[in-house]
């Protein structure tokens, strides 16, 4: 039980920055002079999934406060809900800016002032620090995670940190944005996806041409582009076959020069189908040998140590069977592969399943990763339990974008005029306001 009648009460404090400037001093003053002050500094994790990759890692971080003048000790806080901590530490005062009164961290607020009433604890809040200043640093901060450097190696960083990371489709800078700032406020949580897809499927639909490598690689650079331009979030680049090794390796200094993370290239040959075609058309798998091939020449290309190549394996979509998809995943990651994408188009996940455990059963660290556009029944934190690191949500925005369109368009043609259209349309203020200023 809290005791508000002893000396020195208790206070604490929770921080997620990454830089200490004068607001943060003027409230870690304030929450000093209530009593002995313990701060919580988010976990990695934490920060990724609710703001953005954190620049300064936790260990840094923590440094930084314990140096503080005021600051008793510090402490990681591994979630944004305070609720495990405030179980443990039982402080008298909870300081806070005033800032969470609104917005997405009010249920944060809420739980923690039903916590406090439980026991007695007293929720103590400031003016929060605004200033232009303030804000242009976090800018600066945004700008910097886009870097070719910064942003490369943050997928290999993202998987370590968090064990499952999701990526969603983009194919144009406005695809790119919805993947780098939507965000789900839930029970006091915030979810966002960690990374974006650029799909071969999704980039040749874009520009209505087939999924056939027929989209060069100068024009699926020029989409990379795009996106880099307006997003910060990592890049997972659809590789298709890879195409020929001698021109593969090319390829593979030019996607680590831009600052894509990773490309996921499968084991075919000849004229590439879109694997959902499974086996209704003809494909060509390629051998065992020449793919690790391919693999061992990309990785002998690469100049730094975090561009991650995957091997892409279309055993079970050519139904070749089971032993033949783990011989590839042994071989590929035997080869160099940094992680391995097994791929199926069945609507139950049995096979995916029944894949990963064989694999995990003999290699525990090489990154699985999966697309689960028809086993779609299976949630994220499943595939985890499970032993994947990786999933792709590869095509739903173009899915739903366009049926969407397409109604617009026929609503226009059966009135002639826009008028009953207008209701399907984004009001013309929020389209402006969804690119956001410089
Ligand atoms: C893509 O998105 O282009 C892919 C994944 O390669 S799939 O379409 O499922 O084959
Ligand atoms: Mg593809």
């Amino acid at each position: 039980m809290s005791n508000f009648s002893s000396e020195k009460k208790s206070v604490y404090m929770c921080f997620s920055t990454e830089y200490i400037h004068t607001g943060h001093i003027d409230i870690i003053k304030k929450a000093a002079n209530l009593g002995e002050l313990t701060v919580g500094v988010l976990s990695d994790e934490v920060i990724a999934s609710y703001k953005r990759y954190p620049l300064i890692p936790f260990s840094e971080r923590k440094a930084l406060f314990e140096n503080i003048i005021g600051v008793g000790r510090v402490v990681e806080q591994k979630t944004l809900s305070y609720k495990d901590i405030l179980h443990e530490l039982k402080p008298d005062i909870v300081v806070h800016g005033d800032d969470w009164r609104t917005g997405f961290q009010k249920p944060v607020r809420d739980e923690v002032t039903g916590i406090l009433a439980e026991y007695g604890g007293r929720l103590v809040e400031f003016p929060y620090a605004v200033s232009e200043r303030f804000s242009e640093i976090e800018k600066g901060s945004r700008k910097y995670l886009g870097t070719p450097d910064i942003r490369r190696g943050r997928l290999k960083k993202l998987i370590e940190t968090k064990g499952l990371v999701t990526a969603l489709e983009a194919h144009s800078g406005i695809t790119g944005l919805i993947a780098e700032n939507t965000k789900v406020f839930k029970n006091g949580k915030t979810y966002q996806f960690d990374a974006m897809w650029v799909s071969s499927l999704c980039d040749s639909t874009a520009k209505g041409k087939p999924d056939i490598e027929l989209v060069d690689m100068t024009s699926r650079f020029r989409t990379i582009d795009d996106i880099m331009e307006v997003t910060t979030k990592p890049i997972i680049f659809d590789g298709d076959t890879g195409g020929l090794t001698e021109h593969f390796v090319y390829t593979v200094k030019s996607l680590e020069r831009m600052g894509v993370s990773m490309v996921i290239i499968e084991d075919k040959t000849g004229l590439k189908k879109n694997s959902l075609f499974g086996t209704e058309v003809t494909q060509t798998q390629d051998s065992i040998e020449n793919f690790c091939e391919k693999i061992r020449a990309g990785k002998n290309a690469q100049k730094t140590r975090d561009f991650m190549i995957c091997a892409r394996i279309e055993s079970l979509i050519l139904e070749r069977g089971m032993d033949d998809a783990l011989k590839r995943a042994f071989a590929f990651s035997n080869a160099g592969a940094d992680a391995i994408m097994i791929h199926s188009r069945k609507k139950e996940p049995h096979e995916i399943f029944e894949f990963v455990d064989k694999f995990r059963a003999q290699n525990s660290a090489t990154p699985i990763v999966v697309v689960p556009t028809s086993f779609n029944t299976v949630t994220e934190q499943e595939f985890k339990k499970r032993g994947v690191n990786v999933v792709i949500y590869a095509n739903q925005l173009t899915r739903s974008g366009f049926p969407a369109m397409q109604k617009t368009a026929e609503t226009i043609l059966t009135n002639h005029r826009a008028k009953e259209a207008d209701q399907l349309c984004m009001s013309i203020k929020d389209i402006i306001n969804l690119i956001p200023e410089e």
